[in-house]
């Protein structure tokens, strides 16, 4: 059993299509381990995706994550990680296989609906970044 953190981003939940990806975890054997409604300050987005900091949208990328809410979840099940990233599709949904979330829902490269950890080590450190150890169940 492995656990991954899944962000809803701030275009997806725009569009109100929560229960739609939630349904597509549910429905390939991820279990909703904790989940949240939250709006990041520009300061959390910063710090969320701090290995980003020296990409050129960097800056963008922290005011779109932050220009409404997200929903944020732990993913629990089997290769939950690779799993998820693979519900997911590409970063750019141009390039995301069909029937991926990001290819179904997604806006652009920028918002692109879902975040996914993308290593177990990543997973355990965004989990404890949303997540007290007593909201996952
Ligand atoms: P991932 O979310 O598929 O793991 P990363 O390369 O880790 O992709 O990038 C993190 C996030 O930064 C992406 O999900 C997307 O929102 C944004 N991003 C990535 N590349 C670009 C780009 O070239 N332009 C604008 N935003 C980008």
């Amino acid at each position: 059993m492995e656990q991954t953190l899944s962000i809803i981003k701030p275009d997806a939940v725009a569009k109100n299509v929560i229960g739609k990806i939630i349904d597509r975890f549910e429905s390939n054997g991820l279990r909703i381990a904790a989940m949240k409604k939250i709006k990041l300050t520009k300061e959390d987005a910063a710090k969320f995706y701090e290995v980003h900091k020296e990409r050129p949208f960097f800056n963008d990328l922290c005011e779109y994550m932050s220009s409404g809410p997200v929903v944020v979840m732990v993913l629990e099940g089997e290769n939950a990680v690779k799993k998820n990233r693979e519900l997911m599709g590409a970063t750019n949904p141009k390039e995301a296989a069909p029937g991926t979330i990001r290819a179904d829902f997604a806006e652009s490269i920028e918002a692109n609906a879902v975040h996914g950890s993308d290593s177990l080590e990543n997973a355990k450190k965004e989990i404890t970044f949303f997540f007290a150890g007593r909201e996952i169940l």
